[in-house]
Order: C-alpha cells, then structure tokens, then sequence
C-alpha cells in the first residue's frame, strides 16, 4: 500500500469524522493600520511562487486602492465600497463594516472556491512518476490560503463578519492567525504593550493558533521585543529608562505602575505566542515564518480540531434533538397517534417539515445571471469582460433579499 502522503486522499473520501485534514493552510493576516499587511501578504505571496507553490489569496479589504499582488478573490469585485458609502450615508469605517458584513452573506461561495482549489492544489501536488527531488520535497509540503484584511483593524476583529469568517475559515481548512506588528512603531514599552494587549484580546477571541510577526525589522531588529517578552524585569527596565529619558510623553507616571502588573499578567500569554521578525520588504526572515507556520497548524491539529469536532458533534446533537421533538409536535398536531389509531399522514407530507430542500423545490428557478456572485478570478477566463461594475470598478444597482429589503448590488 502506498504512504498516505505519496497518496493524498481526495477531498470527497474526507467527508465525516476523523477527515484528513486539507494539506492548504489559511493564513488570516491581521494587524493595525500601516503595520505592513498588504506588503506581507506580497511578500508571502511572491516567496512561495518562488517555491513553486502557489498560494490562493484573498483580499478582503474593499477600500484597498491598488493590491500589490494578483488575489483570486477580491472583496472589491462582489462589493462596490463608494457605493455601499454613498448609498447609505457612511464614513470610510461604516462603509468596509459593511461591505465587508455584504460580502460575508456570500462566504459559503468563497469557501466553496477556496476548498475546490485547496483540492486542486492537492492534486497538482501528487506526484509524477518519476519525481525530481525538489518537486517530491514541494509535493509534500503543505500549500497556502492568504487572507489580507482592511486596514482597520477593529472592523475585522471585532465585527459579527470577521468572526463568521475566521470561524467558518477554521472549521474548513487548518487556520492560524498572522498577527502583524509594525516594530520600529512599538519600540516604546507602553506602545508595545498596547499592542500586546490587541494581540492577547484577539487571541483569546479566536482560539486559533497565533503567530506574531514582528515586520520592518530591516528598520528595527526585533530583538528589543523578543527580551521583553521573555523577560519581564527586562520590560519593566526599559519602562523605567523610558520614564527618565521622556518624562510624561507616553502617559503620566502611575501608568507605570499598571504597566509593571500587565507584564506579569502577560508572562503567562507570551509562553503560548510564537513570534518571529520578517521585512516584508526585503523577505528577510521568510523561512523562520513558515516554520513557525508549520508549528502553528500542528497546534492546530492538535489542540482546535478535537475541539472543534466536540463542537460540531454537539451542535448536531441538538439539531437532531430539536427535530425529533418537531417530528413529535407535529404528529400531536395532526392528531397522528404512533398506535396507528388515526389516518396516517404520508412521509412525503412529513418530509416538507423534515428537510424544505426535499419538498419539490424547482431547480429551474435558479438565475443563470451570476449578479452577486462571488468571482474566482483564476477559474474565469471572461473576468474582464464582465461589466465595469462587476469588477468593483463601476457605479452599482440594487439587489433585493429574500426578506424584501434592498442593499447594493453586491
Ligand atoms: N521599511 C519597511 N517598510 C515596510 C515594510 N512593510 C511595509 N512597509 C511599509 O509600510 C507602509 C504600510 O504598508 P502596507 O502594506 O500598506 O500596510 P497595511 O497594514 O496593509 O496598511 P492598511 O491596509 O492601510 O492598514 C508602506 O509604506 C510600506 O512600504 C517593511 O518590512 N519594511
Ligand atoms: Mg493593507
């Protein structure tokens, strides 16, 4: 028998417990503003082409003005950003809150585009017959999903879209989370804190395996950060030296003290993090990042899929729970007794309750018009002849929903 890794198992085999997971990893990049998340993502991108390993990559920021790398789904051909602002009133934060709550109503479709190709990567990277050493070492390692997020970091990590997507995300492919910092900028101890504090908050809000990526060190090595958060006496050193050589520019004195009691309370959340320092401008430091990657999506494996499957296994407990007791209310109802008392109701009747999808649904009612769509750039070959406006680069219309409401055309 052949080595399961020689053999990747089609996705389609995978279904139900105990799957194998996908060989893609997603990479959510997240970060503050200007911390260097686009560059990355270019960065990661052009590394891996690099490595004969083409990444999938998503941009999920729509009021991006120019993407410096080709992405296979782009926010900004499904939703229309000036569009979503004029139409209902908004300021920029309003306008990609929702834009990106717009697009989020069609993530099963980016999921189905990602887990076709996360498939397809698969089987591209199974192995010809005769395979040269460098392709067998490529064929075996894992392939990547990229996820760019807006500029405001909030409007990601705090929003009822970010977290369907991060959840949905994780519970299709191993996900880790790529926390960005933008170094030379956190070189004060109360900065650095700050964003301590973001990247604990958004850690203990995602679950996922968190890797920090401390950017620009072309400009500032990271080393400064690395002792801090190894050493906290360190930290509270430098807090001191701080206070003497900038008197009250960071905040007045008894933030000190509150400062000293979080580094305690962060030495514990640091044991968990995984930190490395990359330019992304020069792609020093990229082979250290996979690493840690590839470590992040072993805790992956580890710790958040059990968990995630006792998840899951619950909620179909309850589901299924729920439906028996429908099943049992509806019979009362109909005055149906289980001793075969009165007329019995045909099964197809009571399969309209069970499963709508089954009660003679017309399949013609479809729409060959692809208007709302989700578009894979790579997988259409007639992406620039669709309308302006499908592109993200039009004026759009109005879609109406199932409940009657009217939003911009996506
Ligand atoms: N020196 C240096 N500059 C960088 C590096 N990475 C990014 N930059 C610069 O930082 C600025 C912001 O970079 P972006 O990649 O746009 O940052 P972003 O996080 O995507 O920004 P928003 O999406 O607007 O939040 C740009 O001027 C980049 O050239 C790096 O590794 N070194
Ligand atoms: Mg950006």
């Amino acid at each position: 028998m052949a080595t399961p890794q020689a053999t990747p198992q089609p996705a389609q085999a995978d279904k139900g417990k105990g799957k194998e997971l996908p060989r893609a990893t997603a990479m959510i990049v997240i970060g503050m503003a200007g911390s260097g998340k686009t560059t990355f993502m270019q960065r990661v991108n052009s590394y891996l082409h690099s490595r004969n390993q083409p990444p999938y990559v998503l941009n999920l920021d729509p009021a991006v003005m120019h993407l410096p790398f080709d992405a296979n789904i782009d926010i900004r051909d499904t939703v229309d950003y000036p569009e979503v602002m004029k139409q209902y009133n908004l300021g920029p934060n309003g306008g990609i809150m929702t834009a990106l709550n717009l697009f989020t109503t069609k993530f099963d479709q980016v999921l189905g585009h990602v887990e076709n190709r996360a498939q397809s990567v698969e089987s591209v990277l199974l192995l010809p017959p005769d395979p040269p050493p460098a392709l067998t070492e490529t064929a075996l390692t894992p392939s990547y999903v990229l996820l760019d997020t807006p500029g405001q970091i909030e409007i990601f990590t705090w929003s009822a879209s970010g977290s369907i997507i991060t959840d949905a995300l994780a519970s299709a492919l191993p996900t880790v989370v790529v926390y960005i910092i933008d170094t030379p900028r956190t070189t004060a101890p109360a900065t650095f804190m700050s964003n301590m504090l973001y990247a604990c908050s958004i850690l203990y809000k995602t679950r996922l395996p968190f890797l920090l990526v401390f950017n620009k060190t072309d400009v500032e090595p990271h080393g400064f950060a690395l002792e801090w958060m190894r050493d906290f006496e360190k930290f509270q050193d430098a807090l001191l030296e701080r206070r003497r050589t900038h008197g009250e520019e960071d905040g007045p004195a008894y933030m000190d003290s509150l400062m000293n009691s979080m580094s305690l309370v962060l030495d514990e959340f640091y044991k968990h993090l995984r930190a490395v320092g990359v330019s992304a401008m020069t792609g020093e430091g990229m082979d250290e990042l996979f690493d840690a990657v590839q470590e992040a999506r072993e805790e992956y494996e580890r710790d958040y899929k059990p968990e995630l499957e006792k998840i899951t296994a619950e909620r179909e407990r309850k589901k299924e729970a729920q439906k028996a007791e429908s099943v049992t209310r509806l019979m009362r109802d109909m005055k149906v007794s289980s001793s075969g008392d009165s007329a019995q109701v045909p099964q197809s009747e009571l399969d309209k309750y069970l499963d709508p999808s089954a009660a003679g649904q017309d399949d013609d009612e479809e729409e060959d018009d692809d208007e709302g769509e989700v578009i894979d750039r790579s997988a259409r070959t007639d992406y620039y002849e669709l309308p302006a406006r499908r592109r993200g680069t039009g004026p759009g219309g109005t879609v109406e929903l199932e409940d009657g409401s009217q939003w911009p055309a996506p």
